[in-house]
């Protein structure tokens, strides 16, 4: 059976014990993952600052550069690899795998590589009292090690997001994927070693969070900074780790994402984008809609339209090329969905479609399906209206004028991600800028350039990546200035 080993050094090694790693569509084993101990968690690190003394210093800006698209090149040369890895350990179609997540693996080491290369300095020329003048300029340094920690719902996606600028600004890095998902990770490894990336600028661990490489790495004294993906009570203990050694802080956190549907939508587009928003990825996106906001002339139409798709959605087997939604990631996981579904009917929502398992009659009734849920009725203050579900459900309420619509869609602690349906231009501009989030989509979703700012407010995290935030996140600046 596979075993995901840590990847320390420029060596795969075995941890000193191991922990299934479970298919979701059928729970079936697919491999076993090698824990990383305390100790080779410090050699992982030993080892990255160890690397940043020695070759990696001598990389200059252009070689960086051409070293990430040989990484790029090296996921598309084993891209089918990927794929099957991503399904396997995520239960995703390979058809969603191929489309977004292993070509984004790829592209964000080439978006960084070129980024990188035409990042400009700040400089200002500064006219003192005297008649004589300084002359400032920032110059860009690595961080130092970089500790890395991850989720499941995209894996090499998010890992590359932050891998690439890291080593685009010469960075050595240490990642931990989640423990769900070890099997991309362990192949991007395996393209480092390929490709040449010196010994000890990428390094890989695996385990769990709290007692275990999670906690062992974000409590690292020896680290430049850390940047984490995933849940907002996860990011608040690494905020208590970080704290000790005052470490900078990069968080992408959960959300509650609303959308707001115009009665003068392109009613068709709207509905095919929001049943991406809602469903895509099983609802398993931090950027999904898990609230939508229907003006009410237009409110039953939605719903009985968004429902057609819900049931239209083809519940299957990762590799199955009609299959649009796979399972959710684990049991425990599925358990917590099903729990708000419960929920949702004890605090008085209509459940319009889904609410609960589907039955396959095969190999799947041993997976982490859960039937696509549309929910009304609830109020405000439920909790399946407030907490983030994280799993292909959504719920659907009426409102009567554009201002209570935003009050409505802001009325959350989470701050990510928006969207705006109207054919009204004034409008949807005018919209976009009141909702607190840190991207809102207009007319569209997970529409990603990857170098605006991606981030979010509130509960949803801290600082922002993407394009040159992320460059001035994995840098250190300093500023020099020269008295002429
Ligand atoms: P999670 O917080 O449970 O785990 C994420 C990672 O943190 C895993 O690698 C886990 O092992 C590690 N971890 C857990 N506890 C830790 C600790 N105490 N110290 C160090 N590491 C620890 O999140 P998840 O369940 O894997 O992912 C789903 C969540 O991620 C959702 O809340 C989702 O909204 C969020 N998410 C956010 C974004 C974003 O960009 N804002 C993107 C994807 C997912
Ligand atoms: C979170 O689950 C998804 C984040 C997606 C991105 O960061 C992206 O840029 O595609």
């Amino acid at each position: 059976m596979k075993v995901f080993q840590n990847y320390i050094d420029g060596h795969f090694v075995r941890g000193s014990r191991e922990f299934p790693d479970v298919n979701p569509a059928d729970g079936s084993v697919i491999g076993q993952v090698s824990e990383a101990t305390r100790d080779q968690v410090n050699a992982a690190v030993d080892a990255a600052r160890s690397a940043l003394k020695q070759e990696w210093r001598k990389y200059t800006v252009p070689k960086r550069a051409a070293l990430l698209h040989k990484i790029a090149d090296g996921i598309e040369a084993r891209f089918h690899e990927f794929v099957a890895a991503e399904a396997a350990d995520t239960g995703k179609p390979e058809s969603l795998a191929s489309r977004i997540d292993v070509p984004r693996g790829a592209a964000n080491f080439r978006a960084f590589a070129d980024l990188i290369k035409t990042a400009p300095l700040e400089s200002f020329r500064t006219e003192l009292a005297d008649g004589s003048v300084a002359l400032n300029y920032a110059v860009r340094k690595p961080l130092g090690v970089v500790g890395i920690i991850t989720p499941w719902n995209l894996p090499l996606l998010l890992l590359t997001w932050k891998v690439a600028p890291a080593l685009a600004c010469g960075n050595c890095v240490v990642a931990k994927p989640s423990e769900e998902t070890p099997a991309s990770a362990t192949l991007l490894a395996e393209i480092m070693a390929e490709v040449g990336v010196p010994r000890g600028v990428f390094n890989l661990v695996h385990g769990f969070g709290p007692d275990s490489a999670g906690e062992y790495l974000t409590s690292h004294p020896d680290l430049g900074g850390i940047t984490f993906t995933g849940e907002s009570t996860t990011g608040a203990a690494i905020m208590r780790a970080a704290a000790a050694g005052v470490k900078p802080v990069s968080f992408e956190l959960g959300g509650k994402n609303a959308a707001i549907v115009f009665a003068d939508c392109d009613f068709e587009e709207t509905v095919t984008g929001l049943t991406d928003a809602v469903f895509m990825n099983t609802g398993q996106v931090c950027l999904c809609a898990e609230r939508i906001y229907v003006e009410r002339p237009l409110f039953d139409r939605f719903v009985a339209a968004l429902k057609k798709k819900a049931e239209e959605l083809r519940l299957g087997w990762p590799s199955d090329q009609t299959t649009t939604t796979g399972p959710l990631i684990s049991r425990s996981h599925r358990e917590k969905v099903l729990g708000y579904y419960e929920l949702a009917r004890k605090e008085g929502a209509t459940i319009v479609t889904g609410g609960g398992t589907p039955h396959f009659g095969d190999g799947r009734d041993n997976g982490f399906y859960v039937e696509p849920t549309i929910l009304t009725g609830l109020t405000e203050s439920a909790r399946c209206v407030k907490e983030e579900l994280f799993g292909p459900v959504c719920h659907i309420a009426p409102f009567d004028s554009e201002d209570q619509a935003i009050a409505l869609a802001n009325d959350t602690k989470y701050g990510l991600a928006a969207s705006v349906w109207t054919n009204h231009i004034k409008r949807g501009h005018r919209v976009a800028e009141q909702l607190r989030a840190g991207i809102t989509w207009v007319n569209c979703w997970f529409l990603r350039d990857l170098r605006t700012p991606f981030g979010g407010a509130g509960l949803s995290g801290i600082g922002r990546e993407g394009g040159m935030h992320s460059l001035n996140f994995y840098s250190e600046l300093n500023n020099i200035c020269v008295k002429l």
